[in-house]
């Protein structure tokens, strides 16, 4: 039986090539996303048992998606098929000053369809050690919500560890009108570890928070979830600042409950070729040093270089083994000795 179970949307995504604007030439680059399968395929790569619970078209693209996925080494089982369409999604990738931009294509989705009472979770997660959740899944409709919040509870029950991505998507909320506070809240009162950062916790448990330094915004919120969430054990985040599309900084945190605080050196990031599902591959680096039972200095820096490689990639995935991060950690910079 797998060891992390990854539920969420598996998505096509049609990209513009190289850095032209969408339908400047009649080519589409197809690549395969979906922020919780990104995180599947980056920890099939470093060697974990992963299964994708999801739904998706009973047409050829749904089974296209579900290869490439079983190809990555996640295991497809649980992926079913049902009434839909496959959700898309239309990428621009900016260049200099010209910002990147996503149109989602995704309404009437398979899994956006599909009823919460369809999935089976004791069943679909048996066995399992982690669930990984995003905030994805509920911003699709209120039987996505629902589904995504019986999994987590399902999983809570069951002993089954939950990691939650915030991934606060509001251009999904607003097309429903679901009250993302209250169901993202439920959702972190299940997590033992959340991806967020103080702009995410703001959203759950309201609060501007000061305009302090970047890492005192994120203390304060960290200390704000644990306060609200009893079962909490782990806020990651990484930091980022963008100084053209192709040039960020990115650094990262994780500070857990019993007062751990590791922070990951700030990485300069030029000539980025593709940032989507950076995000993806750093919770997959957290997530693997968490199960390997790296200490939390350790942990943070493989997720940050996790994150960073996924930058030099195209496509969302982060098809890169465990030695490919070790290699960058090991120039120095990412020091993860145990
Ligand atoms: O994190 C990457 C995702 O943003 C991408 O795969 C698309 O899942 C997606 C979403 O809903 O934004």
């Amino acid at each position: 039986s797998p060891r992390v179970v990854c539920f969420g949307e598996l998505l096509l995504r049609l990209g513009a090539p190289g850095h032209q604007l969408l339908l400047q030439t009649p080519a589409l680059e197809v690549h395969c996303g979906g922020a919780e399968a990104n995180v599947g395929v980056a920890l099939a790569h470093f060697g974990h048992d992963v299964a994708m619970v999801g739904v998706v078209a009973d047409n050829p693209l749904g089974a296209a998606v579900t290869g490439q996925l079983r190809r990555h080494g996640v295991d497809t089982g649980r992926v079913r098929r049902g009434e839909g369409r496959m959700g898309l999604y239309f990428l621009t990738t900016g260049a200099g000053h010209r910002p990147s931009e996503v149109v989602y294509d995704r309404a009437d989705s398979a899994f956006a369809n599909a009823r919460a009472d369809s999935y089976d979770w004791p069943a679909l997660l048996h066995g399992a050690q982690w669930l990984h959740l995003s905030g994805v899944s509920p911003a699709l409709g209120a039987e996505a919500a629902q589904a995504t919040l019986a999994a987590a509870r399902a999983a809570n029950a069951a002993g089954i560890k939950v990691s939650f991505d915030g991934n606060f998507r509001p251009k999904l909320w607003e097309r429903w009108g679901g009250d993302a506070k209250a169901i993202l809240r439920d959702l972190f009162d299940c997590a033992h570890i959340v991806f967020a950062d103080h702009r995410d916790i703001g959203v759950v448990l309201g609060g501007g928070f000061p305009q302090a330094e970047a890492q005192a915004r994120v203390d304060a919120a960290a200390a704000m979830a644990f306060a609200a969430f009893p079962r909490l054990q782990y806020l990651a985040c990484t930091q980022r600042t963008a100084h053209s599309v192709g040039h960020h900084s990115l650094g990262a945190m994780l500070l857990g409950r019993d007062g751990t605080r590791a922070v990951a050196p700030t990485e300069e990031l030029t000539d980025i070729v593709d940032r989507i599902g950076g995000g993806d591959a750093f919770a997959a680096g957290v997530l693997h040093g968490l199960i390997e039972g790296f200490d939390a200095e350790a942990t943070i820096r493989f997720g940050l270089a996790a994150g960073c490689l996924k930058h030099s990639i195209p496509g969302d995935f982060n098809p890169v083994g465990v030695a490919d991060v070790m290699a960058l950690v090991g120039e120095g910079r990412f020091d993860v000795r145990r």
